[in-house]
């Protein structure tokens, strides 16, 4: 990998810029691309000692993405989706890592990201109209514009368990996972979560450890990966086709392509013809791929049913232990309505001799003892390491850790309080000119997130272009245009299976957080068409104000 850690010279004049950006993830290296490209004058700032942001973070034991590499990669330089081979289906984190390091080297992106630091407060100067930054080190930065590329899923959550302090062995959570890896050979191990990072890790783990405890409290549906190596034949298709691959993503609800939408409802066919149509779909692999079975999976419960009870039965005939595999077997929220995990041997793992299934939604986790964790009833499990595999304070919990503020005494936690506000999921009503990437209100975390994030980015500068353009100096979504919006985005939301399930996307992981749900669930074209057509007609929704006359 190269060198993150050089630090860049900084510029001459770097407190006074067109647009702060805060990260320096996939989605803020390509806002630093693309608005560089306007003209503008950019800096990110990254918190980590790296670029990469979920990639940079999240090493833990067999992190790896659930979409297939050649899609989950920028789209917006041909050369470099010809050029980059990816060597598996499915590319592993320090791959992933590898290449977004390839694209800061290759397009020059290194010399306008601040590493190591953290932004703790963004406030909104009306009179002027532009934001003022302040970093964890005290550097204040002036700037026009803020765009804020700070991560969905970039703030761990470690649940409040008392004990833990007490606790003899290590612990650690896997969105915070250490750089020089952890050895488990030979030790007793717990596991608290069984979301994607827990399904990743647990096979990994289980191989190492002298004994593996996971302690689950909702079970997930989980697919086989059926990950494998890249081949030629594969490789060169896709790159032949790939523009036109990439548009036809682009009119898909997940921005993924390469698969035939459906066309009956699962109800339309007999059983046989179902489960044979779910087998192909296991066989294959890939989590779209067997949502897209049929056309209803998302909408209709009953239809649902049989897509789950497929699931659940691969697991009955999988897990040896029928009250392990009853236990495993998801039957709390329909299939697809939380993220559907990919694995590799995950439910095979509960095979083994030296891993147990323990389940804390019956008996929770009352505290961590010094030796290991104990349960409401008493029971108590002795562990060298505990792995919190429990998740992050998604969507929200990035931009509310900063101190984000106007002139005129809005504050983005108090108009967030019952729930995040927002238009389009990319900006928020008595807040000018801050943009959000793939925020709360937006499609980003229900798509292939970097088409999300690219599209999400193109759409933020060609506004800034356009009030450059125009002697315009400050945009804002109208009161009315966001409420509306979020009304929108609840009503689709509840004509589809997604509210049944407790998720993150309804803040359900987080004890106190309001109960909204977040992302858009639309469809990435409908949300893409609607955004397009709303920069069509003059950003209607927005309030667009012109440059106040410089005085002679
Ligand atoms: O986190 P999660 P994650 N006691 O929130 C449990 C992306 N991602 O890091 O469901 C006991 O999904 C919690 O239980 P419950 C992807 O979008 C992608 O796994 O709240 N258990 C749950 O089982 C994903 O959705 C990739 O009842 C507790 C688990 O911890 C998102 O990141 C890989 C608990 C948390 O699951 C987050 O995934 C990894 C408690 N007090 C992640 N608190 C790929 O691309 C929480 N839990 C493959």
């Amino acid at each position: 990998m190269p060198d993150a850690s050089s630090s860049p010279s900084p510029p001459p004049d770097k407190d006074q810029l067109d647009v702060a950006i805060v990260g320096g993830g996939l989605a803020g290296l390509y806002a630093i691309h693309r608005l560089r490209g306007l003209g503008l004058k950019v800096r990110a700032y990254e918190a980590g000692s790296g670029v990469g942001g979920t990639w940079f973070w999240n090493r833990y034991p067999g992190a790896r993405c659930d979409v297939e590499s050649l899609e989950y990669s920028y789209s917006f330089d041909d050369q470099l989706q010809q050029d980059w081979k990816w060597p598996e289906r499915y590319g592993t984190q320090p791959e992933i890592l590898k290449y977004i390091n390839h694209v800061a080297d290759r397009f020059d992106l290194r010399r306008d990201v601040q590493l190591d630091t953290r932004i703790k407060k963004a406030t909104f100067d009306g009179k002027d109209n532009r934001w003022t930054i302040v970093t964890d080190k005290g550097e204040t930065i002036s700037a026009r514009y803020c765009v804020m590329a700070a991560g969905n899923l970039s703030t761990p959550r470690v649940p409040d368990f008392k004990g833990l302090s007490d606790f003899k062995g290590k612990w650690y959570h896997t969105g915070l996972w250490p750089h020089e890896g952890v050895d488990f050979s030979g030790l007793r191990v717990g596991v608290i979560g069984t979301g994607s990072s827990g399904v990743q890790m647990i096979p990994i783990i289980a191989q190492q450890a002298k004994h593996l405890t996971v302690f689950q409290r909702t079970a997930n549906f989980s697919l086989p990966a059926r990950n494998m190596p890249m081949t030629v034949e594969k490789e060169s298709k896709h790159k032949a086709e790939y523009p036109a691959r990439r548009a036809a993503a682009m009119e898909t609800p997940f921005a993924i392509g390469g698969h035939a939408k459906p066309t009956r409802s699962a109800l339309e066919v007999d059983k046989a013809e179902r489960d044979a149509a779910y087998e192909s779909k296991w066989q294959e692999g890939g989590s779209i791929s067997y949502l897209y079975a049929y056309t209803d999976l998302l909408v209709n419960k009953a239809s649902n049913d049989t897509a789950s009870e497929f699931v659940r039965n691969k697991i009955r005939s999988t897990v040896k232990d029928q009250r392990t595999a009853e236990l495993l077997a998801p039957k709390d929220h329909p299939i697809g309505t939380k993220r559907l995990c990919l694995d590799t041997n995950y439910y095979e793992t509960y095979n083994r001799p030296n891993v147990s299934l323990v389940d804390v939604r019956s008996d929770a986790i009352d505290h961590v003892t010094a030796s290991g964790v104990k349960l409401k009833s008493g029971a108590s499990f002795e562990l060298d390491a505990l792995v919190f595999a429990t998740g992050f304070d998604a969507m929200t919990g990035a931009l509310n850790e900063i101190d984000v503020k106007t002139s005129d005494g809005a504050v983005l936690r108090d108009h967030w309080e019952g729930g995040p506000l927002t238009y389009l999921g990319m900006m928020v009503s008595g807040f000018p000119n801050m943009f959000i990437v793939t925020g709360p209100g937006s499609p980003g975390v229900k798509t292939q997130m970097i088409a999300s994030i690219e599209q999400h980015v193109d759409w933020i500068a060609d506004a800034i272009d356009h009030l450059q353009k125009h002697q315009l100096d400050r945009i804002e979504p109208a009161a009315e245009a966001e409420s509306n919006w979020v009304t929108h985005v609840n009503q689709v939301a509840d004509s589809t299976l997604y509210p049944l399930a407790n998720s993150w996307y309804m803040g359900a992981n987080i004890p106190g957080k309001p109960r909204v749900f977040m992302p858009y669930v639309g469809g990435f074209d409908r949300y893409k068409k609607h955004c397009d057509a709303i920069a069509a007609k003059g950003y209607e929704g927005f309030s667009l104000t012109r440059r106040a006359p410089v005085r002679a």
